[in-house]
């Protein structure tokens, strides 16, 4: 078993309940347990001038391999609807593979830790809430990373009641 940090985004087509879904398709993956999911944020968009995001974090305990857990991240984005027309540009989901155990890949398909995890206040922010003293594979806190990260156009959504 391992365990893995998922990033959820979403700013197109009712973005809340793109992630409230796919918070629930996570949690049926194969060989797979939901251990904890943050609060859902919303957030200024990174890159290309486009509606604002909706985004969480999850931690899955999973016996699926790495790139196996990406077929799965990837199958449940198509189950969205999800078309790649634009690199950064909108999308109805984006599922990225932030962290799997201490594992470094850089093959492909597949690059974790995730290459722009340590600059994004809407990943650092909501990993903190589930595992405050994680450390990234090369031993970095994620303390240190959000005392670099302000969280300028963050913000926590109530959970529901
Ligand atoms: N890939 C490599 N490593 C990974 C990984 N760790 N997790 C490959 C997931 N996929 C990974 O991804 C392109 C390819 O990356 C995949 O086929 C996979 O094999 P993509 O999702 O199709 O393309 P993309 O999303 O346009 O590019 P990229 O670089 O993944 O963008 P990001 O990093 O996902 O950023 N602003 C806000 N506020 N919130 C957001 O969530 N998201 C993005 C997209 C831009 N701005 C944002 C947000
Ligand atoms: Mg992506």
């Amino acid at each position: 078993m391992a365990l893995a940090y998922i990033g959820l985004g979403s700013n197109l087509e009712d973005p809340l309940a793109q992630v409230t879904r796919a918070f629930a398709e996570l949690a049926d993956l194969p060989t797979t347990a939901l251990l904890a999911r943050s609060s859902i944020y919303t957030s200024r968009a990174v890159g290309p001038a486009q509606p604002d995001y909706t985004n969480a974090v999850t931690l899955l305990d999973t016996q699926l391999a790495p790139i196996a857990l990406l077929d799965a991240l990837q199958a449940i984005e198509q189950a969205h609807q999800r078309v790649r027309i634009q690199h950064w540009g909108p999308r109805t989901l984006d599922l990225d593979l932030l962290l799997y155990g201490d594992q470094t890949i850089a093959v492909e398909r597949l690059t974790v830790p995730h290459p722009y995890l340590s600059q994004r206040s809407f990943v650092l922010y909501p990993l903190a809430e589930i595992t405050p003293n994680l450390h990234l594979p090369d031993g970095t806190p994620l303390a240190e990373l959000l005392s670099r990260c302000p969280a300028d156009g963050l913000t926590r959504l109530p959970s529901p009641a």
